[in-house]
């Protein structure tokens, strides 16, 4: 089993493999470690990645970037930001968000999960290809913020593409994973303290983490889902629009074209001003056959951002309250994710923190490599040194059954900054079918505009005789994904009946919540996501040996997320568009090998197997070859492999004759120096 991790990022993807005892990040055709998270649909095959950040100013309106944003988000939570983007998009029937495009000639309509699949597919493509293994176990980082219905979003993308998560993974903790596990210089008797600040493409997390020797605890999560670099570039953009509709009367909002180059202009704008003090911003024939010409210096873009900086404060002040750490318990920041490169951010952070905050870590790679070293924990056959991870929920997660919210702490069942994978057992009394809805809590926990719903449960039929209500043991799980689900559901009959039924009625209008484990994710000694649950075997158990158990059947239905049916369905249209792709790509490549071959040819025509032909078989050869040659420019520009294969051999036939005259020379001749170097 191959261990990779992937950061899955609005703007780049990064993937973290184990190798030779430790961590690498992959390196991409241009021997980049980042992988542009873009999906570009061309004429006839799609360009993924690198290729595809390539057509993004040529083909802006098939070129899909940012899904990541648009995973389990409804169209009318994003309908503003989603006209900013150069690409088609359009509410579905169930309020989601669709992609168009056009491709092959036809419109096609994907959802944000498919393309975040086309995204998964690659990255899996590119490591087996580097590993040389066929891949599916992987961890995948995610923002702590996703909800239950983002979770599975991402489950069903990763399924569609082939993948198993054995995780995902908060992005921070993977990354306080890997800030941890190696350092040997923590204190053994107090805890160090670590805030980790994150600023991606679109969105900032902010985590506090507890550090001993061994060990790592997440002690909050907090995060704002709409502040990241791309803020900042709409800052820039915004600007030159204005300025360049009062010089040069273009509006570059009416251009779908024109908007997409300022914005990749005013992205590397932002990247120069990190470095310069200054930065001039020149676009040619951006609009109406005009060259724009722009400037700025780093203090006047500091004033226009400085509402973003102030917005940077919030969630930190927030991950810290919720850690219950004062400030002077803080022993260092650590800055991550490449949007925190604007100098002006350490500076606020700085003051905030009332400490120069650090950059230990690669800022971009650090997901990857801590999914990575969580896969290899999580993989049985790795052997990685012991160390304990403890996460925590940043959300507290309810549950009500058909009559309400359980007695619980205002129907909480998972309160928030819970450890997980966390398993509650609840104990009701029941004579038919019953329902559970599991559902976040807290509306204000949540990022603004992501709805609470989450997953509802049907629990039945039971197997009663008579109309006495029986025991029912019904175990909810927080899974290591941080996806809820019910574990299992199991109805307790006792041997003597009125017995039974005598206890059962003293409890029939309450239940009971009886366990509150917390599942270790221990995960050093081969426990994987499925198999993790501890066997604890209580005296209640051991008294229940005689209590006849039967399996109560349990049936959820996922908000927004995909059916079986849904899921193959999209696995074949993924598979389709993979073999699509494949025959492109095999096109191209036929098509290389004779234009290759037709100019190497030409030249050997008239080098080496010069007096390997008489003069009239090289002239028929020659104009062969340039025929071939003018046809690859004109009518076999598009043509099928099959015909270029053809073309080859065709080709090849006649060249043959002469290459084995000049072989067979060519022996004859190092055969003669043998037989020389012997006398
Ligand atoms: P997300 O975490 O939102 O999913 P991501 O992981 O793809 O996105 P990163 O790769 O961490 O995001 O960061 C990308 C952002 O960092 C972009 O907005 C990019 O413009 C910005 N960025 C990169 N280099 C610099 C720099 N030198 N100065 C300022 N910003 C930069
Ligand atoms: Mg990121
Ligand atoms: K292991």
């Amino acid at each position: 089993m191959s261990i990779v991790g992937f950061d899955m990022g609005n703007e780049n993807c990064v993937i973290g493999v184990a190798k030779q005892g430790g961590i690498d990040v992959l390196l991409n055709e241009e021997s980049n470690r980042e992988i542009p998270a873009v999906v570009s649909f061309g004429e006839k095959q799609r360009f993924i990645g690198l290729a595809g950040a390539a057509s993004a100013t040529m083909n802006p309106k098939s070129t899909i970037s940012q899904v990541k944003r648009m995973i389990g988000v409804k169209f009318r939570e994003m309908e503003e930001d989603l006209r900013l983007l150069p690409f088609e998009t359009s509410e579905g029937p169930d309020g989601e968000i669709l992609i168009h495009v056009q491709y092959l000639n036809e419109k096609h309509s994907f959802t944000p999960v498919q393309i975040l699949a086309m995204l998964f597919a690659h990255l899996k493509q590119m490591s087996e290809k580097s590993l040389m293994t066929s891949i599916s176990k992987c961890v995948i980082g995610i923002p702590s913020y996703f909800t239950d219905q983002q979770r599975r979003a991402y489950l069903d993308a990763a399924e569609i593409a082939g993948l198993h998560p054995l995780r995902l993974m908060h992005d921070c903790t993977a990354i306080a994973l890997g800030y941890g596990i190696y350092r040997t210089d923590f204190p053994s008797k107090r805890r160090s303290n670590v805030v980790f600040v994150d600023i991606g493409h679109c969105d900032t997390q902010v985590t506090v983490a507890a550090f001993r020797p061994g060990h790592m605890e997440i002690l909050s999560h907090s995060f704002d889902r709409n502040l990241g670099g791309r803020n900042f570039d709409e800052v820039l953009f915004k600007h030159f629009a204005t300025e360049f509709k009062e010089h040069y009367n273009i509006d570059v909002y009416s251009n779908t074209r024109a908007a997409v180059r300022l914005r990749v202009a005013c992205e590397k704008l932002k990247k120069v001003l990190s470095a310069n003090p200054e930065a001039p911003l020149n676009i040619e024939c951006l609009m109406d056959e005009k060259d724009v010409k722009g400037f700025i210096k780093r203090e006047d873009f500091e004033k226009l951002s400085a509402d973003l900086f102030e917005r940077i404060s919030h969630p930190c002040q927030k991950a810290l309250l919720d850690s219950g750490l004062s400030m002077d318990k803080i022993n260092s920041v650590e800055l991550i994710g490449s949007g925190s490169r604007i100098p002006a951010v350490k500076k606020i952070l700085a003051s905030l923190f009332g400490t120069e905050p650090r950059r230990t870590l690669n800022a971009s790679e650090c997901v990857a490599r801590g999914c990575a070293i969580q896969c290899a924990m999580l993989s049985p056959i790795y052997r990685v040194k012991d160390y304990e991870v403890k996460d925590s929920f940043p959300f507290s997660i309810g549950l009500s059954l058909d009559e309400g919210l359980i007695n619980n702490s205002n129907g909480i069942l998972f309160p928030k900054g819970c450890l997980f994978p966390s398993e509650k057992i609840l104990q009701l009394h029941r004579r038919s079918t019953f329902h559970m809805e599991a559902f976040y809590a807290d509306q204000n926990e949540l990022p603004s505009g992501i709805s609470p719903q989450m997953s509802k449960f049907i629990i039945g039929p039971l197997q009663v005789s008579d109309a006495e209500k029986v025991k029912v043991k019904v175990k909810v799980l927080l899974n290591l994904h941080g996806i809820v689900m019910i574990q299992s559901a199991t109805s307790l009959i006792e041997g003597c009946r009125d017995n039974s039924s005598g206890k059962s009625n003293a409890h029939s209008t309450s239940e009971h919540i009886e366990g509150d484990n917390h599942v270790s994710s221990d995960v050093a000694n081969g426990a994987s996501a499925e198999s993790y649950l501890p066997t604890k075997r209580t005296a209640d158990d051991m008294r229940e040996e005689e209590i006849q158990r039967q399996d109560i059947p349990v049936s959820e239905s996922v908000c927004g997320g995909m059916t079986w049916a849904e899921l193959s369905e999209a696995q074949t249209k993924e598979l389709q568009l993979t073999q699509q792709d494949i025959k492109m790509e095999r096109t191209q490549e036929k098509k290389n090998l004779l234009e290759s071959y037709v100019y190497e040819t030409r030249t050997k025509l008239f080098n080496t197997y010069r007096g390997y032909a008489a003069e009239s078989e090289r002239e028929g050869i020659s104009s062969n070859l340039q025929q071939t040659e003018d046809w690859l420019y004109e009518d076999g520009d598009d043509e099928s492999e099959i015909v270029y294969s053809e073309k080859l051999a065709h080709l090849k036939e006649l060249v043959d004759p002469i290459e084995r005259r000049f072989r067979d020379e060519e022996a004859r001749v190092r055969a003669a120096s043998r037989l020389f170097n012997c006398i």
